[in-house]
């Protein structure tokens, strides 16, 4: 028989008034922490539905996360392995972080340089590049302005910077036509180096068609989401996102990373906005499952404080357990 234990807080805190999330500003970020412990191990987790992305919410997450906390310390009588299966990807997630850091299984070690992120102003991208070692790649965030005005900047920023590489988001926000206007200003010559736009239409076969037009290399994020989605390898697909808060838990999420390399595409470990307890596990399991590539992880500085866990050279002020912003859920 062994001695389990466990404790859940819940976390608010105020994030930068420019994140907008489809349409919508997040004025803070809430979420809950798992603690688990077993003899003298714990684990962490961090379960953090996005609004506007994740179908639960914070409140069915919470139910959810303290009834299969229940049925985890009952199980061990039996010493029952508990399942993860059907509970909300968010939960799975949290709780199998949780899970693998107590029995040892994710390494500590992470991989925290990031692709640093633009949400339309390139002159911010100057600075985080010129710090950058190994490989030199951003991220842009497109389909909010004027389509023009995203292929300028991105042609520019190819132009100026010669070895840099880029990556586009579009978040399907884009019709052929739009995505044509966004193409036709960005040279050929610099369109290799862009490593893919994610999800640039908004249909898969509208993405596939631009991509096979102009040579854009794509990238699949929202549909990998899909449950009609497989794993495939396809002309000018690089690579497929995976954010393990809105995919579930982490075996889920390695089963699709193994299927990615299978078939030779990239798999991107990306945030949902955690903070920095979920987001330096990201950077560990970024290291573990997909060394070589660059996490899409620049979300920290969206927020005005860390929690727990500090991420490597970052001066936000680091919350304790102890902060007003982290409370204890009392579980019965
Ligand atoms: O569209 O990829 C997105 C963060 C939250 C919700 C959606 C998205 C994102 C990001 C994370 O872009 C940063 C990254 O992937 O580099
Ligand atoms: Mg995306």
């Amino acid at each position: 028989m062994t001695n389990r234990s466990y404790n859940l807080y819940r976390y608010s805190i105020p994030v930068d008034s420019q994140l907008i999330l489809r349409n919508r500003f997040l004025k803070k970020r809430e979420g809950l922490l798992v603690q688990i412990q077993c003899k003298d191990r714990e684990g962490w987790g961090e379960i953090a539905p996005l609004p506007e992305f994740s179908e639960e919410t914070l409140e069915t997450a919470q139910k959810q996360t303290a009834l299969w906390l229940k049925n985890w310390d009952a199980a061990r009588r039996n010493n029952e392995k508990l399942s993860l299966d059907g509970l909300y990807p968010s939960v799975a997630f949290g709780l199998s972080c949780a899970l693998a850091e107590l029995k040892g299984l994710l390494n500590t070690e992470g991989n925290y340089q990031v692709a640093p992120l633009c949400y339309g102003d390139p002159d911010e991208l100057y600075e985080p590049l010129s710090q950058m070692q190994g490989e030199k790649v951003a991220k842009i965030k497109v389909g909010m302005y004027e389509a023009n005005r995203d292929g300028m900047i991105a042609d520019m920023l190819l132009e100026a910077i010669p070895d840099l590489q880029l990556r586009l988001d579009a978040n399907r926000s884009w019709t052929p036509a739009k995505a044509q206007l966004f193409a036709k200003y960005v040279k050929p010559e610099h369109r290799t180096r862009i490593q893919f736009l994610e999800e640039p239409c908004k249909t898969r076969d509208e993405s596939r068609q631009f991509a096979r037009e102009t040579g854009i290399a794509i990238a699949w994020d929202e549909s990998v989401r899909e449950a009609d989605f497989v794993v495939q390898a396809e002309p000018n697909v690089a690579a497929i996102v995976i954010k393990p808060t809105l995919v579930g838990s982490l075996d889920k999420c390695i089963r699709l990373i193994e299927q990615a390399h299978k078939q030779g595409l990239k798999a991107v470990i990306s945030s949902s906005i955690e903070s920095s307890l979920g987001l330096t596990q990201l950077a560990r399991i970024a290291q573990q499952y997909t060394p070589n590539v660059t996490p899409g992880l620049d979300t920290l500085s969206l927020m005005d404080y860390q929690l727990l866990r500090p991420w490597p050279h970052s001066d936000l002020p680091l919350l304790a357990l102890d902060s007003e912003l982290i409370t204890k859920i009392e579980l019965d």
